[in-house]
């Protein structure tokens, strides 16, 4: 079915990257994704093997829209360049736009609460904390059941960004502590923001403390999809996580683990965009 043994192997191994979640968030799936698309490009050209490889990768992690975006974009083009462009636009242009930002949003003193691992959400942070000078410390969840938020707290720790690590279930009792949420996305749709299961909770939880929820996001992110699902992952990682004398006990029992939710726009303060900050009544303007 795919070109070469070689190739075949070596786009298994992409696709484990990205299904374990070794590789994860939005933004690093599709650099990742496009660094193998290249290699292909460069291998085979931009054939219909090309656009099955590419196919296949962008269904590893459904709901994450930029490498969906990405690949129509190539698909039109069929060219390197094409790649090479989304490339500087992902890894850099985008985020020193989106950083200007930072003092419409971000004041010295702030504590922000943050939910997952968003490499945009924690650039803009870090950007603000370093290069603006601006004292932060965050607050950052968990993250169950693959507790990202462990990897959010390691990297703000090397940023010299004090941190407080909490779990998902605390979201209620810190919200009152904080001045702003800040996340990530994995796609804006019309319907709202699609992030990591339970970033609504923040959302819902920061309008009744009246909390700004902010959203970091480049414009790659923008959805207008129809055919939109939210991924559900294996059982087995909720299941993982209970001690093993709990473990027998539930047989039987059906476990759910969907991997994001939808926050409404009506909960978000503004997404901030390589293109501006946007208030809801924008992007939904832009999403019609
Ligand atoms: C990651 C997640 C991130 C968004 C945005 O979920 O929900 O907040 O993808 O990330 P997972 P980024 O760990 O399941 O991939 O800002 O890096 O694009």
């Amino acid at each position: 079915m795919y070109p070469k043994v070689l190739a075949m192997v070596t786009l298994e191994r992409a696709v484990r990257e990205i299904e374990s979640v070794r590789v994860q968030g939005a933004k690093q799936i599709a650099v990742y994704g496009l660094q193998f698309l290249r290699q292909v490009a460069l291998e085979q050209g931009f054939d219909e093997r090309f656009d099955k490889i590419a196919d296949r990768l962008r269904k590893v992690r459904p709901t994450a829209v930029v490498l969906h975006n990405c690949i129509e974009m190539i698909k039109q083009e069929r060219k390197l360049s094409t790649i090479d462009r989304l490339m500087a636009y992902l890894s850099e242009e985008s985020s020193e736009k989106i950083a200007k930002h930072s003092d419409r949003v971000l004041r010295s003193g702030m504590t922000v609460m943050t939910h997952c691992h968003s490499g945009e959400a924690l650039q803009f942070l870090k950007h603000g904390h370093g290069r603006h000078g601006k004292k932060l410390s965050v607050i950052a969840t968990e993250t169950k059941p693959l507790e990202q938020g462990i990897k959010t707290a390691k990297e703000l720790t090397q940023a010299r960004i004090p941190v407080t690590l909490i779990l998902d279930n605390a979201v209620g009792f810190f919200m009152k502590d904080v001045d702003a949420v800040v996340v990530g996305a994995d796609a804006l749709r019309r319907e709202g923001v699609v992030n990591k299961i339970g970033t609504s909770l923040l959302a819902f939880s920061a309008k009744h403390y009246h909390k700004p929820f902010y959203v970091v996001a480049n414009a790659l992110k923008v959805d207008r999809r129809k055919d939109f699902s939210i991924e559900e992952r294996p059982a087995m990682e909720v299941y993982r996580q209970i001690t093993t004398a709990k473990r027998k006990s539930l047989h039987g029992i059906k476990i759910r683990n969907p991997a994001f939710d939808v926050t409404p726009w009506e909960y978000v303060t503004a997404v901030i965009t390589d293109e501006g900050v946007m208030k809801p009544s924008q992007m939904k303007e832009r999403l019609k």
